[in-house]
């Protein structure tokens, strides 16, 4: 009988370190997460101001996308995004389909035939208007 206690004890003693161990897991958890906002710096192959709208266009229309700019001259998106919500290569993915290059990665050759020429990436950067 007395062995049959001790079992009983140790079972008991397990099942209260399992139990407080469940308890703290989720705070570790929360303690764990980054930042609620990262950004992103994307090497594009946009070329002009309707280039611009459709890529910003395009980003914001992407889950976990929270402001997207990009800057015609350097040809860089930034991009503020929720790391819960996204991972740069999804977003490299969507530049991509968009019909523009993503860093080293090259645009998709279907999304890249629909731009207008004057978008496509044989030309210079351009901010004239005369499309
Ligand atoms: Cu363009």
């Amino acid at each position: 009988m007395k062995t049959f206690k001790s079992i009983l004890l140790t079972a008991l003693v397990l099942l209260t370190t399992q139990l407080s161990f469940a308890q703290t897991a989720p705070t570790a958890k929360v303690k764990a997460k980054g930042p609620a906002t990262e950004q992103l710096q994307i090497k594009t192959s946009a070329v002009c101001d309707m280039c611009k709208a459709r890529l910003e266009k395009a980003m914001a229309y992407e889950k976990g996308v929270q402001q997207a700019i990009l800057d015609v001259p350097s040809q860089v998106l930034t991009i503020s995004y929720r790391p819960d919500k996204t991972a740069p290569a999804t977003l490299r993915t969507a530049v991509q389909r968009t019909g523009y290059d993503a860093d080293e990665q090259t645009a998709d050759a279907r999304a890249y035939d629909r731009l207008p020429d004057c978008c496509k990436k044989t030309n210079n950067v351009h901010t004239d208007t005369g499309h």
